[in-house]
């Protein structure tokens, strides 16, 4: 019962589980998706785009704001449509902040 429990919640959790192995995340947010945008889009020609208004991030920027990032992969798209509510985590790559996971919240009510 209780492994049956614990497997149910792993299953709910993509974030962790679409962390590319060995990538490391070094800022912490959450916010709301305003835009999902798979290559080629008007912000990059090959690689994924994710437009966030996103909450302060600790360490990162003080105020809330609404802002592009370029994503690790599409698959982090998955099941996620604008105005969805997310955590996501951030690597910080020498050409830009990488969105490395991601993780659907409930809405805020
Ligand atoms: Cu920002």
């Amino acid at each position: 019962m209780v492994l049956g429990v614990a497997g149910v919640l792993v299953g709910t959790g993509p974030a962790d589980a679409q962390v590319p192995p060995g990538a490391k995340v070094d800022y912490r947010g959450t916010g709301v998706v305003l835009a999902l945008l798979p290559p080629p889009s008007s912000l990059h020609a090959t690689r994924p785009a994710i437009v966030i208004e996103h909450e302060p991030i600790a360490g990162l920027m003080d105020e809330k704001m609404s802002m592009p990032f370029l994503a690790a992969s599409t698959a982090l798209f998955q099941g996620l449509r604008p105005g969805n509510r997310i955590a996501f985590g951030l690597q910080d790559t020498p050409r830009a902040l990488l969105v490395v996971a991601i993780e659907r919240l409930a809405p805020a009510r």
